[in-house]
């Protein structure tokens, strides 16, 4: 049983928060949680209930909302992703780490106890094992969302070891869920892949059909979120982030399980089309898979979810939303 803990959510009606905030709802309590964001949830998401406007740069805004709601744990979910991030390196450095110093100086100062970061796969570039990474590998990442994310993870260290900060991240793979949409990452196709194939039967993907990335279902990320989380403070010994490795394929390989599922279930065709653009390059400079030994000796983590679950749950998922919304 989850100690019930009041928390807030940056970033919660992004890809990742708004399936996270629902969780956390459930785990500790609707009136828990405080959902935030710079973009206000539609009245229909899991979010519109105890939401609050917060553009992370403002740190005043930020204190108050802790110190209304006594907050303890904060999730701090705002980023610009990889792709995106290229279009305005300079805000995305700005939002993606004085956002974060602004999570970590209430932390220092006592207003809140704990705070979860997510880093990502992204911190990596070229110059590292492509396969089965090590956590420790050396950090030289070709995008600036990469960068601002490996100084976090520097950053997160730096405030536990120099404050005690509580502070636990995850190196988030490619986040594949059938509940909400990614924007602005390099991994997207993944999920809209499933959208385009039940609505088109056609694909055009923006990566090479053989470009291998690390992903994970959104059931096995949550599920780690919650468990670095809940565990005991003295079993989390990296400070900066973890690996996390869910799952490993290319889009031929998503494209030919989702055709061959499809097929099964007599629900139509998968044509896909490869029109690699400037986030082939992106994803090139990425591991093709991670090691995450350490986070299942430190804290118990086993992913669940291999391709063919992955893709029937994705199926069952759209294809009972698409029956019920026609
Ligand atoms: C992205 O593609 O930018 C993200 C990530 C791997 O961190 N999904």
């Amino acid at each position: 049983m989850t100690s019930p803990q009041r928390i807030l959510v940056t970033g919660a009606t992004g890809q990742i928060g708004t399936v996270l905030s629902a969780a956390l709802r459930a785990a500790h309590g609707s009136d828990a949680v405080l959902c935030t964001d710079i973009v206000t949830p539609p009245p229909a998401s899991p979010c519109a209930e105890r939401f609050a406007t917060l553009d992370v740069l403002d740190a005043a805004r930020l204190r108050a909302l802790v110190a209304e709601h006594r907050i303890e744990t904060v999730y701090h979910l705002s980023a610009v992703l990889s792709a995106r991030g290229e279009a305005d390196p300079l805000r995305t450095w700005e939002v993606n780490v004085n956002g974060l110093i602004n999570v970590l100086e209430a932390a220092r100062e006592g207003l809140i106890a704990r705070v979860f970061f997510p880093s990502t796969i992204a911190v990596f570039g070229p110059n590292v094992p492509p396969n089965g990474t090590p956590d420790d590998a050396v950090l030289n990442p070709t995008t600036v969302y990469g960068m601002s994310k490996a100084a976090g993870e520097n950053w997160c260290a730096y405030y536990h070891a120099r404050w005690g900060v509580d502070v636990r991240g995850l190196r988030y793979p490619g986040v594949i869920g059938h509940q909400s949409l990614p924007g602005g990452g390099t991994t997207d196709y993944a999920v809209d892949i499933f959208h385009q194939a039940l609505e088109n039967g056609r694909y055009e993907c923006f990566l090479a059909a053989d470009q291998r990335l690390p992903m994970i279902y959104m059931d096995d990320a949550i599920r780690a979120t919650l468990e670095i989380m809940a565990a005991p403070a003295e079993q989390i010994r990296r400070r900066t982030s973890y690996n996390l490795q869910g799952l490993s394929f290319s889009p031929a390989e998503i494209a030919a399980e989702i055709r061959g599922e499809m097929r099964r279930r007599g629900i139509g065709e998968l044509e896909i089309v490869y029109r690699p653009d400037y986030r082939q390059a992106i994803a090139a400079s990425w591991p093709r898979s991670v090691d995450d030994r350490e986070a299942r000796q430190d804290w118990n983590w086993r992913a669940r979810f291999e391709l063919p679950q992955l893709v029937a749950d994705m199926l069952d998922n759209l294809a009972a939303h698409a029956t019920c919304t026609v």
